[in-house]
């Protein structure tokens, strides 16, 4: 750690703050370039405890950065973890509210529900795989607070890696069901496909991306509780939308989930 507990509080509070006012920011790296990975993850603990002092319920954890695409798109290297809580989940088919945030993008990604607890380190896809009650389809919506979504890794870690809004609807599977690393996925918006891929993307199998989780959780002394939802990470790019959009996620065999934007 180089930061004190003031700063950390400090910089908590402007990122919530931006994320509540839908404003952005620059970078936090910036003004506090020695800051360290476990000070990106402070910083990020510390705006769940400013919702959960408000009665914030935490609904699910997010992977982030978890396909070649992703880390292309954004230039970073590793893949990094959030937290989802329930003011971020939006029904199935419903509207969200693009005037509630800066610049938001959708991504396509396989959602996990547990049916164990998973506790790392040593967690690989089988683990991952043996603890997962049922996969399903998701889009994230995700909202970076840092301007035109310029940031580097530590940056993102403490503004909750993006997350802003998901949903998670279609047709639920048992993991045993489904090859999630050829199963494909369409992501449509307006009625146009604009960005497709498959399962493999994510790390070579979604599940792995769970078993990375849960092999950072460990190391800070936490596991994946049993009944988690967990977001494995966008399988494609993220695509960007405005006003009048209206997105559609199609994955192979689970059926279909979309949102509307105005
Ligand atoms: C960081 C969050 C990325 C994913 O699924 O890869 C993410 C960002 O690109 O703003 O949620
Ligand atoms: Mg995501």
């Amino acid at each position: 750690m180089t930061l004190d507990d003031a700063t950390l509080g400090r910089l908590a509070e402007h990122l919530e703050t931006c994320q509540l006012q839908a404003r952005d920011t620059l970078k936090i790296t910036d003004d506090y370039p020695d800051m360290d990975w476990e000070d990106a993850y402070a910083v990020q603990d510390r705006i769940l405890q400013r919702k959960l002092a408000r009665g914030a319920r935490v609904v699910g954890l997010k992977c982030g950065l978890t396909s070649r695409a992703k880390i292309q798109q954004m230039g970073v290297t590793a893949p990094v973890f959030g937290f989802l809580v329930d003011e971020f989940a939006v029904a199935e088919g419903a509207m969200v509210r693009t005037a509630e945030l800066i610049h938001p993008e959708v991504e396509p990604e396989i959602a996990f529900v547990l049916k164990h607890e998973l506790r790392g380190p040593g967690c690989h896809v089988g683990a991952a795989l043996a603890a997962t009650d049922f996969v399903l389809p998701g889009i994230e919506v995700i909202d970076s607070r840092y301007r035109d979504f310029k940031f580097d890794l530590k940056s993102v870690i403490a503004d909750n890696t993006s997350a802003a809004r998901f949903v998670v609807g279609g047709r639920a599977l048992p993991a045993a069901d489904v090859d999630l690393r050829t199963c494909g996925v369409v992501l449509e918006k307006n009625g146009q496909s604009v960005a497709l891929g498959a399962g493999a993307a994510v790390l070579g199998h979604p599940a792995a991306a769970v078993a990375a989780l849960a092999n950072h959780l460990g190391r800070r002394g936490h596991s994946i509780p049993a009944g988690s939802l967990i977001l494995s990470g966008g399988v494609t790019k993220a695509v960007a939308v405005a006003p009048g959009d209206h997105v559609c996620l199609r994955v192979q065999g689970m059926g279909q989930v979309s949102l509307r934007f105005n």
